[in-house]
């Protein structure tokens, strides 16, 4: 008797669900470089605060959650410094209970709904289910595996062979939940949408997607901690690697932690961990067709372009530049979001590690972005499951806008000869110069 008591209470203390009760989420509006430097070194020298974002330089804004303990000191230091700031949340736990998880219902596509969140067991039934639907032109993919053997899985949709290829790795972070959502309505537009914009995206290119790329972390983040972030490996009494400064580029040079206990963890070495490898290996494997590589993130409203150790720009720079602020342009068209595009470096902070990085310098895909998704700091990796949709409409009119000025500047046309899209660009170019060369005479 009382050894199954002691089973169900060591269970119930086991695996209860950590609580954000009275959290204070803080958003801080740095005034200058002191109020930075401040900012830093909270982050380097005291561990009892959560930066949701980092103070780097030119941070417009910067989120640190504090427990109710800890409240008042951080509240004195800001005081003392003159750092002014606001409340986003007065009470973290209240927001991620009002946050809805939804129920999808097996072989049932019209019980997916863009205004909930899904775990990844729904999230993988669902794929199942859109692929088995839509056959003719989808498949489930592999690109990898985790720490604790979850494969990391993915849909490959393809109207014919011999198409130049678009990769969307997604769900890196297990708690930018808006990543996964958005990116699970990418699929479903590319194979349900009536737009024919959207129908000739999805006929034109093979498209590889990965919701889910941090398995492991993602049920961490719905059945124990809401607000993991890296992978779920054990080193020695702590867990996870982040896997955004795991990657063999620039290992460890900035913005990364040889601590375990911290929330961007290198690892110990490049590649260590089998989410970045296996994924980078399967990368690797379709290097020669990929023209764009978009890795999603939440949150800030960013474009950020490769690299993240210096402002140093790559041969087609300029061309990424342009293509990335016409599709932000695109973005803000339907609600009036305003994305900031710029390399990672100088928009944010040096980073090294990260995926985009490797994609752009070890296989040299000629556009490779980083999405940080809604929204600026009110809810940040809470964001409410009612944005889940106007977030992802937006996106995809940006990618939409991103993949048209891709081919203005001469992307993405590659050897896809057989492409309806690509041979009516061809004709039409081949009419100009014959019309043009007929009035020159
Ligand atoms: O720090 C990151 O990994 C990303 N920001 S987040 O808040 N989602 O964690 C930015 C990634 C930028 N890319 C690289 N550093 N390569
Ligand atoms: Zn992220």
């Amino acid at each position: 008797m009382y050894r199954y008591l002691f089973i169900i209470l060591t269970y119930t203390l086991v695996s209860a669900k950590f609580r954000f009760d009275n959290y204070t989420l803080y958003k801080i509006i740095p005034e200058n470089e002191k109020h930075i430097q401040i900012l830093q070194d909270i982050l380097e020298y005291d561990q009892r605060y959560d930066f949701w974002t980092y103070p780097a330089p030119g941070a417009k804004f910067v989120n640190i959650m504090s427990s109710p303990e800890n409240k008042a000191d951080l509240e004195n230091t800001f005081n003392s410094n003159d750092i002014k700031f606001s409340i986003s949340m007065t009470n973290v736990q209240e927001v991620i209970d009002k946050e809805t998880v939804g129920r999808y219902t097996r072989s049932n596509l019209r019980s997916m709904r863009w205004d909930t969140y899904y775990n990844l067991r729904q999230i993988n039934d669902w794929l199942d289910d859109i692929v088995s639907r839509y056959s003719n032109a989808a498949s489930i993919i592999v690109g990898g595996e985790s720490f604790e053997g979850r494969p990391i899985r993915g849909v490959k949709i393809s109207h014919g062979s011999g198409r130049r290829a678009i990769f969307i790795e997604s769900g890196i972070h297990a708690r930018e939940w808006i990543t996964m959502a958005t990116t699970n309505y990418i699929i479903d537009q590319l194979l349900r949408s009536n737009d024919p914009e959207v129908q000739a995206a999805a006929r034109d290119y093979d498209w590889y997607i990965f919701p889910v790329t941090n398995p492991d972390g993602y049920v961490w983040s719905h059945e124990e901690f809401r607000m993991w972030r890296k992978n779920r490996r054990p080193i020695g009494s702590q867990f996870g690697v982040d896997l955004n400064r795991n990657w063999n580029s620039n290992w460890l040079l900035h913005g990364s932690s040889t601590n375990p206990a911290t929330d961007n963890y290198a690892g110990p070495g490049p590649f260590s961990e089998p989410e970045s490898r296996t994924l980078s290996e399967y990368i690797r494997s379709l290097s020669g067709q990929i023209d764009l590589y978009l890795s999603m993130h939440s949150f800030s409203e960013l474009l950020l372009l490769p690299f993240g150790n210096s402002t140093q720009q790559y041969a087609n720079y300029q061309d990424a530049i342009s293509i990335g602020r016409r599709a932000m342009g695109a973005l803000s068209v339907r609600y009036g979001t305003q994305y900031t595009t710029g390399n990672i470096a100088e928009a944010i902070y040096l980073a090294t590690g990260g995926s985009i990085d490797w994609v752009k310098s070890a296989l040299n895909i000629p556009l490779v972005y980083c999405y940080e998704f809604r929204d600026k700091g009110q809810y940040g990796f809470l964001l409410p499951a009612n944005q889940i949709r106007p977030n992802s409409e937006e996106v995809l009119d940006s990618l939409l806008e991103m993949i048209h000025q891709a081919k203005r500047f001469g992307y993405m046309n590659g050897s896809a000869s057989g492409s309806a899209s690509s041979l009516r660009v061809s004709l039409w170019s081949m009419l100009c110069v014959i019309v043009v060369g007929f009035m020159r005479k």
